[in-house]
């Protein structure tokens, strides 16, 4: 039989397959291979006696640390436009780590009951500008839930941002159940919980949703000076037609990437923002010398 893992728990995985979901242990020559089968995964099983075993992993499209899930297919990256306010370079770090692992980010900008669209322009119409698409939500009432069901049709979706942002409130909604705890941070803070622990795929019907507890804060510098670049995908038409091959678009004169920020067709923070992190990653290598 043919399966998704959900779910991994003290070495049990639990297997979505056509005849519902089986508890499952790995063979033990996936150790061997040093091989451990994670939430994700596709799946051969067999059920012996009523005991599943899972006999072969397929191989990943890709992998992700944080959370811990195989073959992730779009991030949906969740920010409130108000309580709390957008952290814009959270906002890019985020953005970052979605291309680094090759994911196809959608950014959802929700709380738009909190302010008008005309406060937040600038930072809405600047994500879109560097090529994403943006829903905004009001998850809470529901508006805009039904947008965000359409994209999660056939992909296994990440929903990923800061804590409090509204992941929990969404996935409830798309689930139209209470599946996953919310509350306002303090609430959560005082009672020392963060919604999610482990990792566990929520079976939509057509799709998979995975929630994540939000970070205020992670490190991206573990990506080299010379990728970072193709992080930011509105760069993408100026990298060649810099005059230096290996351009990091930095000091290097006649740098195309520089002249479409003064041209204002690469929009300035994000430009900045770019520099910032390439100086961090220059520094720490350096320092590892
Ligand atoms: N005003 C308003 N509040 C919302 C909206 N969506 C969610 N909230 C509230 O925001 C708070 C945080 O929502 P959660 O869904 O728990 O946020 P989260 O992103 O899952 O947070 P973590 O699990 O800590 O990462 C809750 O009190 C929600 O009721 C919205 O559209 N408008
Ligand atoms: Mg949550
Ligand atoms: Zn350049």
């Amino acid at each position: 039989m043919q399966g998704t893992i959900v779910k991994g728990i003290a070495g049990f995985y639990y297997i979505k397959t056509d005849e519902g979901v089986v508890e499952c242990k790995a063979r033990g020559k996936f150790r061997l291979d040093e091989l451990t089968p994670m939430v994700g995964d596709k799946v051969e099983i067999t059920v012996k006696n009523g005991k599943g075993v899972i006999d072969k992993i397929h191989s990943r499209i890709n992998e992700l640390i944080r959370p811990a899930v195989a073959n992730v297919t779009q991030a949906l990256v969740v920010f409130a436009l108000k309580n709390p306010d957008v952290n814009l370079d959270l906002l890019n770090k985020f953005l970052i780590n979605c291309e680094f692992n090759n994911l196809k980010a959608v950014v959802c900008f929700n709380k738009l009951d909190l302010v008008s669209y005309e406060e937040k322009s600038e930072i809405i119409e600047m994500v879109n500008k560097s090529g994403y698409e943006i829903l905004l939500l009001k998850a809470k009432e529901g508006y805009g839930i039904d947008k965000i069901r359409e994209k999660l049709r056939d992909n296994v979706t990440v929903l990923c941002g800061p804590s409090g942002a509204g992941k929990s409130t969404i996935l409830n909604s798309i689930a139209g159940r209470e599946l996953m705890e919310t509350g306002e941070i303090s609430e959560k803070l005082k009672r020392g919980k963060h919604t999610t622990r482990h990792s566990e795929l929520i079976d939509i019907g057509d799709g998979f949703v995975v929630d994540t507890p939000g970070f205020s804060s992670f490190d991206i510098d573990f990506i080299s000076k010379e990728d970072l670049q193709h992080c930011f995908p509105e760069f993408e038409d100026y990298i060649n037609k810099c005059k230096f091959r290996g351009c990091l678009h930095y000091k290097e004169p006649n740098c195309a990437v520089k002249q479409g920020v003064e041209e204002g067709n690469i929009n300035n923070n994000r430009y900045e923002f770019y520099i910032k992190t390439l100086e961090e990653i220059i520094a720490n290598k350096n320092k590892q010398w």
